[in-house]
């Protein structure tokens, strides 16, 4: 099964290795946490979920502001999606390859997301993003911050499927040493607070088959990435946009 194909024989059941592990957190930072295994019993409900997004909205290649075609293959869900183009990185409503609005969250998305930041100790998490990362073997994610967000004060959420990777995480500067954090099917991360602007990426993706999701390793990211809520309604009384 590959980034564009994701057949029903992956649905349901996961294998016996995912199984070996029982759930449990491990500490990163002061404010993020590995939650080992946390999504094993949601993998069935979100399979057919993240199918039918990527029916709308198929993985692409997309090209950095600098010119070079990712290796990650991109797609996303929500009511935003992060983007990049030779003009920038933006996050857009509509996605460019179709101009018409990203797939809609699955509910389940939402509950894994905002059960994880609960579960790593930020409540209220209500995400209005998902990306959604396929890594064939040899893809990679060179080191960078994320901060194309409007608000930093939301925690990020993210889901690892399929083949295992190797997680860099990094410090507040790009020279700072990283940890490397292997991270396998069904692990959640979940980043806040003073950990949010830390430097992050993924090593080159290993060869190797995965029993459900093939030659392929997938992340979903879900962020809060445009005005929240909350603060959208304070930013009505206020007349102004905070972040501006
Ligand atoms: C650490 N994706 O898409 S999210 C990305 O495995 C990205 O595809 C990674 O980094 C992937 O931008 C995993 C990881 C992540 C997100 C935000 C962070 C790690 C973070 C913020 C601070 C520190
Ligand atoms: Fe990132």
């Amino acid at each position: 099964m590959h980034c564009d194909d994701l057949g029903p024989a992956s649905l349901g059941l996961f294998s016996e290795e995912d199984l070996q592990q029982p759930a449990h957190i491990q500490v990163l930072g002061p404010q993020s946490r590995v939650l080992r295994g946390f999504a094993l019993p949601w993998v069935e409900h979100l399979l057919p979920q993240l199918e039918r997004v990527l029916e709308q909205a198929p993985f692409r290649h997309m090209v950095t502001p600098g010119g070079f075609s990712m290796s990650v293959g991109l797609s996303s869900c929500g009511q935003l999606g992060w983007t990049t183009d030779p003009s920038g990185y933006r996050y857009s409503p509509v996605d460019p390859q179709s101009s018409r609005p990203w797939p809609a969250m699955p509910e389940v998305f939402r509950q894994l997301a905002q059960a994880a930041a609960d579960a790593a100790g930020f409540t209220g998490f209500s995400p209005d993003s998902c990306l959604i990362n396929c890594y064939r073997p040899g893809a990679k994610m060179s080191l960078h911050q994320d901060k194309n967000e409007r608000d930093y004060r939301a925690p990020i959420v993210s889901l690892s499927l399929g083949l295992p990777a190797i997680f860099l995480f990094g410090g507040q500067q790009r020279s700072d040493k990283s940890q490397r954090v292997p991270l396998l099917h069904g692990d959640v991360v979940v980043w806040g607070g003073v950990d949010r602007l830390r430097f992050h990426g993924v090593m080159p993706i290993k060869e190797g088959t995965h029993a459900l999701l093939g030659q392929q390793r997938i992340n979903l990211t879900f962020r809060q990435a445009g005005a929240g809520q909350e603060f959208e309604r304070k930013t009505r009384s206020a007349g102004q946009r905070p972040n501006d």
